[in-house]
């Protein structure tokens, strides 16, 4: 029997998709963890009431997160993610052959199984030899790394509420920045500029304690998913360009990605007049 689902934010809006079928529905320790089966998106991955991804429309977060860093990053060897237990970001990541290990850090085990058994076109990388799978606590995980050792680290968390607040902290910015070798790079979600402009505003300002204020970019495109759609992301280093695309790196990916390319690279980066004041850039 189909039903309507909403994710309410704040108590201020509503966003619903019609379910046609349930397919996982658990508890975990962490978290309530659910796949439905959309009209509209398909598969869906939803944490406790919030929708996560889809099979229709992840391929815009996911490239978003992951390509920009991918073509500005002048070696990235080893990758970090925290977070990404549905195995998306890991996929774009491995698109390339130029990192040799990618190091998934989920504190979810039932989020990795749900999506395994469910979600198989977004998580497609599972068994490539090059990803290395740790379920643990990415804080905990990120605090004790060796330091200089990852050319880039991707944050793909929830939304900064709950236990993925720590996500979005000086302090776990300022312990992300350790494990960076020289020229290295950090991606994260960012959250949306419309529904969640105060997080937005408040993680690049946090992001800029942390690295140079004119090294910390965010940038916009679309998740169809989440409730105000436009959504944001951000680079923070001590040396890259958001200019300087490494043009045959981003030329290889671009037949096999459904939204990026170097011109939406381009476009990505311009900020619109209000959070260019808000932001004063
Ligand atoms: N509003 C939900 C934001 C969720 C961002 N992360 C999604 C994880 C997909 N890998």
């Amino acid at each position: 029997m189909a039903f309507w689902y909403d994710e309410t934010f704040e108590d201020r809006t509503r966003y619903g998709c019609k379910v046609s079928e349930v397919l996982f529905s658990e508890r975990s320790a962490y978290q309530k963890v659910e796949v439905f089966d959309t009209v509209h998106y398909g598969r869906t991955l939803v944490l406790d009431g919030i929708f996560m991804t889809s099979e229709r429309e992840e391929h815009f977060y996911h490239e978003m997160l992951v390509q920009p860093a991918m073509a500005l990053v002048h070696e990235p060897g080893r990758v970090l993610i925290i977070g990404g237990g549905d195995g998306g970001t890991a996929r774009e990541v491995l698109r390339h052959l130029v990192p040799h290990t990618v190091t998934l850090v989920e504190i979810d085990e039932t989020v990795l199984r749900a999506c395994r058994e469910h979600l198989p076109t977004i998580g497609t990388c599972w068994d490539d030899p090059r990803l290395e799978l740790i379920v643990g606590n990415g804080v905990s995980y990120v605090e004790h790394a060796n330091a200089a050792y990852y050319d880039l680290v991707i944050i793909d968390g929830c939304d900064p509420v709950g236990p993925a607040r720590g996500l979005f902290s000086v302090e776990f910015y300022r312990a992300c920045e350790r494990l960076l070798r020289p020229g290295g790079a950090l991606a994260l979600q960012a959250g949306s500029p419309i529904l969640q402009h105060d997080q937005f505003i408040e993680t690049i300002a946090n992001l800029r304690q942390v690295f140079p204020r004119e090294r910390v970019k965010p940038y916009f495109g679309p998740a169809p998913l989440y409730a105000s759609d436009l959504w944001s992301w951000a680079l923070a280093s001590h040396e890259l360009d958001w200019h300087a695309i490494i043009e045959d790196r981003a030329a290889r990916v671009e037949p096999h990605t459904k939204y990026y390319n170097r011109e939406i690279h381009r476009a990505a980066f311009a900020l619109p007049n209000n959070l260019k004041r808000e932001l004063g850039a």
